[in-house]
This record gives structure tokens, C-alpha cells and sequence, in this order.
């Protein structure tokens, strides 16, 4: 076993363990009950600490700032390698109070719903830490999403304020944050009052009288302190939108009481924090990672980062690895998808730069296949460093399984071990658990702290989506097999998620986007494993009647779903069919459709249900120009 636990399988030994948790936090009245939850229809709840009175951003920021008030938050590192700042959480307290009392003094206050469209500067984790004070709700939309999708997101949680920046960098390319948020607003029936605008390169951007506002004519005209709104634990701190296997993407509701207990809980013990560690995770804040491991539980736990504006390939395929010896980091939490694209450079990228401030390395966001893994421990970790391959979701607010960072013996692509109190077991088709080393559908059968409270807006389809298929427990979408030693290996997603370079896609949507093209029938979307991204998208387009397919409509349409969802939804395959497989009832058959695209032809299995069996010959035939 990685952790010391007791029995927690008993619900009063999990209630006292999470009830001496929570004790890690400056509450400002202290909880006396620890869960309150049921699984079941009928009876459904979630609850933690619901007597807890707190607010996120005390923990992040006030209680440092007596013992060490001086102590470095963020080294920026920017975009540019010679852009570099030490943030003391002294400083970020201060901006953050501002920018709390810049949104109080425009009328945002507890409940509302702030939109954050930012790219990896400072001012988004205070933005996120400024709403969580005042105890409005943020929701954080990737920086590479479009318009379109930004507008969907904005009208779905009904935000009434956004906070962008005028342009993001990312290595050669700048980002029109500013002019996509006023793309989307147009699009918006009841669009927000207010949006304020972080200057981060100084390029003009349009402003709107009476709505917009920048932050530098506002930081100075307001006080550098504002006392924290006292929050209950079950008040709601934050909505991350995430895709689903049908319909637009949720928004995914975190509370305040469990959600910090659980962030500041996991970044300490999964990565057995000390405390001169400079941690690096280099997720974006528009996903739960950056949410998790950049802002809450670091900042919660007092811990010292590296916050990064760029990329990883610019100026040169080596900046990571400089970033790493630049800052004397200890633990850096990547995904494979980047550890991949690293090593396809060749090892001098690495080896040039000197990694001896390393004693920890991550991994997140997609399934490690082994070959990465072990160059990711023996060229980048020097063979030193044990890797913690944490598997979690937006759903589940931070990790559940995750190696011992103590052990130096990781199996490659195992998540391994449960944490403390986290529950999992594995079930077949029907629902029935399985023992032993088996594989299966991994599920939760009890709650803990982090879990996602709700979807915004819509209780029902949390319920149906995550407690419906096996009834009892929280149905993760992921598959897992446990071995002879109980270890976990994740296998990925058994439902109709994609994962692409560890962004979640859904097909569903990606398929939508390609049906609002005037040119298409129908579309299926399948992934296909990819070198670099693990799953690359690809798609199978029948057009409308009389329009004849090109390359140039391939083209056309790949550039269309960019545009329609963000740069990292574009399908890496677009395939023009005459007819997709379906069977005689009228279901396209994914199934085959993902076996062609794996260029699996010899694998398709049964096609005796297919109502046009010719289908399939036409579509290998098109599938051998991706081969
Ligand atoms: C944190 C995050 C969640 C999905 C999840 C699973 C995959 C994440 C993994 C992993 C294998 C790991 N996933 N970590 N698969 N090993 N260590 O990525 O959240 O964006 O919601 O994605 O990512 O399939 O279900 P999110």
C-alpha cells in the first residue's frame, strides 16, 4: 500500500478521517460534520462539511501572509524567456483584493457568475482567487476555444461579468482574446454588463463605453484590501465546462468546503510537498488541473510555482528543460501528450539543460503508454525520480489514484493505488462487481470530498450521466484493469469521449459542428491513436445530395470545426463517404467505424446487422490514404 489508512471502507472512519482533514484549513467557522451523501435516486445527495463556513481565497492568500507573507507564489515565467517575475503571496494578496473590489465596485457580487478568458499570466489565477473572495461564481473558458463555443458557455451559466485580457502570446503566435469575447457577446442575446480587460501586450483593442473597463485605469482607484465573503462549504466556488459523451459540454459545479479540503489534501500528500519544493504543473487554468495544481491546492498549501505563459516548443524545443534548470525546479506535472512530443525532438533538448533540482515528476490527463513513461523517468528524471501518474477528472476536483511519490519502483502506465478514502471498484457490462485481477468499467462506490456537486442548471442530467448507468455508485466513462498486486492501470474511455493531446472531446460535438456546415448530410466522429496526441479525431462526412466531394471540402471542413469549437477540436482526418455503416434500425456503427480508422480492417467483427454491407468496402477504400 502507497498510504498509510486506516480501515476507511466503514463511513464513521471516513467521516472522522476527512473531519481531521479539514482541519488544514482556516475555516471561519470550523465543520462538525463530515459527509453528509447518498448515491441513490430517490435519496440523491452530496454534501461535505456543511456547517463549514470559509472562503477559498483566505486560503490561498491571508493565512500566508503572517509567516510568509514574502515567500515566493509564482516565478512568471513569460512567453518570452527573458520576461521573468518572483510573485510573493503578499503581492498577489494585494491584487487580488484589488481586482475583488474592482468587480464589488461594478455591482458583481455573491452567486454571480464571472466568465475568465485569460491566457497563463498571473492575473488569471487572481481573477479566479478575486471572484472566490467575493464569492462570486467563476467559470474559466479555455483561451483556445472560439467565440462560438465562448458564447455558449457564457449563456449557459448566465455570467454576468467576463474578464479577459487583451491578447494572449503563445510562442511567435497573440491570441485576440479581447476581440473573440466581443465576437461572442454579439452572438449573445442578454450578453454581460461588464468586462474588464487585463493588459498583457498592450495592443489596442476596441472598447465598448459603459461596459468595458482595463484594469490598469481601475487597480489603482481601489483599496488594496477587502475582507473575504464568509461562504458556506456548500456554496458553489467554481463551474468548469468539460464534454460529455452526448449533447454541449457540462458545466461541471465544484463547492468551496470539500473542493479546497480536497486540493490542498492531494497536492500535499500525492506529491509530499516540502516546503522549499518549486512545483511546476504545466496545465492551462482553463482546465481542472490548473484549477487544482496551479491555483487552489498549491496556493492553499503555501507552495512556491512556476506559472508559464508559453509553449513548450518556442523558442526552441528545449524551453521546458531550461525552464526547469532556470528555476531549480523539484516536481514537474505534465502530460504524455507533451512527454511524447519532447521526446520525438531527441534527448539533446533535455540532456543540455541541467535537471538536478529534480526529485519528483508527473504525469496527467490521458493513459502514459510505457515508452514515454520510461523516457520521461530515464532521460528526463536521470533514472532519479519516481513518477506519479495521477489519474483523476474535472468531475472528481483532484486526484484519486496515483502511485506513492515515496516508491521508486512505478509500474510504467499504472496509476496504482487508491488514496485514502477513495473508494474504487470495477464492474462488468451490467453493473456486477468483479473481484480480483480483472478488467472492467472503473466506478466509485463512495463519495469524497472533491466530488462535483451538480451540472449547472441541470441536476438531472448529473444524476443520469454519472449515478445512473450502475446504480449506486459514480460512474467514471473510464475503463481500468486491476492486477495480481490490486494495482490500477487506466485503459481510457469506454464511452464516446475522446481524448486528444488530454483535452477532452466528445464526438457528439464535434459531429454537431460538422452537421451546421451547409455541405453535410452526416458525420461520425471516431478517434485513432496518434503518436503524439494519443488520439487523433477523425472524421467520416456523407454530403448533401448533389455536392461532390474534393479535397479542397475536406479542407474546408476541417477548418470549419476549428472555427465552430477552437483550434483544439480540429480533425486531424476528414473522410468524404458516400454512406456511413449503419444497422437496419438506423444506429451508425462506431464500432466499425473506429476499427477502420485504427486501420484495423481484419477486426470489424460482425457486420451481419449492417443494412447496406457494401458501405464498409467504400469506406476502407477511402480510410487508405490516412494509412
Ligand atoms: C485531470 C483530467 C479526465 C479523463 C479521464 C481519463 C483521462 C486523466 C489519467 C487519465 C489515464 C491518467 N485521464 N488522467 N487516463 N491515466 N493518469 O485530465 O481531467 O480533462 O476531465 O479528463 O482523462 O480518461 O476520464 P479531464
Amino acid at each position: 500500500m502507497a498510504y498509510d489508512a486506516a480501515n476507511l471502507s466503514e463511513k464513521s472512519a471516513l467521516d472522522a478521517f476527512w473531519l481531521e482533514e479539514a482541519k488544514r484549513l482556516t475555516w471561519m467557522e470550523a465543520p462538525t460534520v463530515a459527509s453528509d451523501v447518498s448515491f441513490e435516486r430517490d435519496d440523491f445527495r452530496i454534501k461535505w462539511f456543511e456547517d463549514g463556513v470559509l472562503n477559498a481565497s483566505v486560503q490561498c492568500l491571508d493565512r500566508h501572509l503572517a509567516e510568509r507573507g514574502d515567500k515566493t507564489a509564482f516565478i512568471f515565467e513569460g512567453n518570452d524567456p527573458s520576461a521573468c517575475e518572483r510573485i510573493s503571496y503578499r503581492l498577489a494578496h494585494e491584487e487580488v483584493c484589488r481586482m475583488a473590489n474592482v468587480l464589488k465596485s461594478r455591482g458583481v457580487g455573491k452567486g454571480d457568475r464571472v466568465v475568465l478568458y485569460m491566457p497563463m499570466v498571473p492575473e488569471a489565477a487572481y481573477a479566479m482567487l478575486a471572484c472566490a473572495r467575493i464569492g462570486a461564481v467563476h467559470s474559466v473558458v479555455f483561451g483556445g476555444f472560439s467565440p462560438d463555443a465562448l458564447a455558449s458557455r457564457i449563456e449557459d451559466c448566465g455570467a454576468t461579468a467576463i474578464i479577459t485580457a487583451d491578447e494572449g502570446r503563445r510562442g511567435a503566435k497573440a491570441i485576440p482574446l479581447k476581440a473573440n469575447v466581443d465576437l461572442a457577446l454579439e452572438r449573445l442575446a442578454q450578453p454581460p454588463k461588464l468586462v474588464l480587460t487585463i493588459e498583457v501586450t498592450g495592443a489596442q483593442v476596441p472598447l465598448t463605453p459603459g461596459r468595458d473597463i482595463l484594469w490598469s485605469e481601475e487597480r489603482d482607484e481601489v483599496a488594496p484590501t477587502c475582507d473575504p465573503e464568509p461562504m458556506a462549504a456548500e456554496d458553489p466556488l467554481f463551474i468548469l465546462y468539460t464534454s460529455g459523451s452526448t449533447g454541449k459540454p457540462k458545466g461541471v459545479v465544484h463547492t468551496t468546503g470539500g473542493y479546497m479540503v480536497y486540493a490542498s489534501f492531494t497536492h500535499e500528500k500525492v506529491f509530499a510537498l516540502q516546503t522549499d519544493d518549486v512545483f511546476w504543473c504545466t496545465a492551462d487554468v482553463g482546465w481542472i488541473t490548473g484549477h487544482s495544481y496551479i491555483v487552489y491546492g498549491p496556493m492553499a498549501n503555501g507552495a512556491t510555482q512556476v506559472l508559464f505563459e508559453g509553449v513548450p516548443s518556442w523558442p526552441d524545443a528545449g524551453r521546458m528543460w531550461e525552464v526547469v534548470a532556470k528555476h531549480r525546479v523539484s516536481i514537474l506535472y505534465t502530460a504524455p501528450t507533451a512527454i511524447r512530443a519532447a521526446m520525438r525532438e531527441g534527448d539533446e533538448f533535455v540532456t543540455e539543460h541541467d535537471r538536478s533540482s529534480l526529485r519528483l515528476l508527473g504525469s496527467v490527463g490521458e493513459p502514459i503508454n510505457p515508452e514515454a513513461w520510461r523516457w520521461y523517468h530515464d532521460v528526463v528524471g536521470e533514472g532519479r525520480c519516481p513518477i506519479v501518474d495521477t489519474w483523476w477528472q474535472t468531475e472528481t476536483g483532484g486526484i484519486l489514484i496515483s502511485p506513492s511519490a515515496k516508491s521508486s519502483d512505478n509500474k510504467p502506465g499504472a496509476a496504482t493505488t487508491p488514496l485514502p478514502g477513495v473508494l474504487p471498484a470495477l464492474v462488468d457490462n451490467e453493473g456486477k462487481p468483479l473481484d480480483g485481477a480483472v478488467d472492467g468499467n472503473l466506478v466509485l462506490t463512495t463519495s469524497w470530498p472533491g466530488q462535483a456537486r451538480g451540472v449547472w442548471g441541470d441536476e438531472q442530467r448529473f444524476f443520469d450521466t454519472y449515478f445512473s448507468t450502475y446504480p449506486g455508485t459514480y460512474f467514471t466513462g473510464d475503463g481500468a484493469r486491476r492486477d495480481e498486486d490490486g494495482d490500477y492501470w487506466i485503459t481510457g474511455r469506454v464511452d464516446d469521449v475522446l481524448n486528444v493531446s488530454g483535452h477532452r472531446m466528445g464526438t457528439a460535438e464535434i459531429e454537431s459542428a460538422l452537421v451546421a456546415h451547409a455541405s453535410v448530410a452526416e458525420a461520425a466522429v471516431v478517434g485513432y491513436p496518434h503518436d503524439i496526441k494519443g488520439q487523433g479525431v477523425h472524421c467520416y462526412v456523407t454530403l448533401k445530395q448533389g455536392i461532390e466531394a474534393s479535397d479542397a471540402l475536406a479542407t474546408e471542413l476541417r477548418g470549419h470545426v476549428r472555427n465552430e469549437i477552437g483550434p483544439v477540436a480540429t480533425p486531424d482526418r476528414v473522410q468524404l463517404s458516400p454512406g456511413l455503416p449503419k444497422t437496419r434500425s438506423g444506429k451508425i456503427m462506431r464500432r466499425i467505424l473506429r476499427k477502420i480508422a485504427e486501420g484495423q480492417p481484419d477486426q470489424l467483427g460482425d457486420t451481419s446487422t449492417l443494412s447496406e454491407p457494401l458501405v464498409v468496402e467504400s469506406l476502407l477504400k477511402g480510410a487508405e490514404k490516412f494509412a
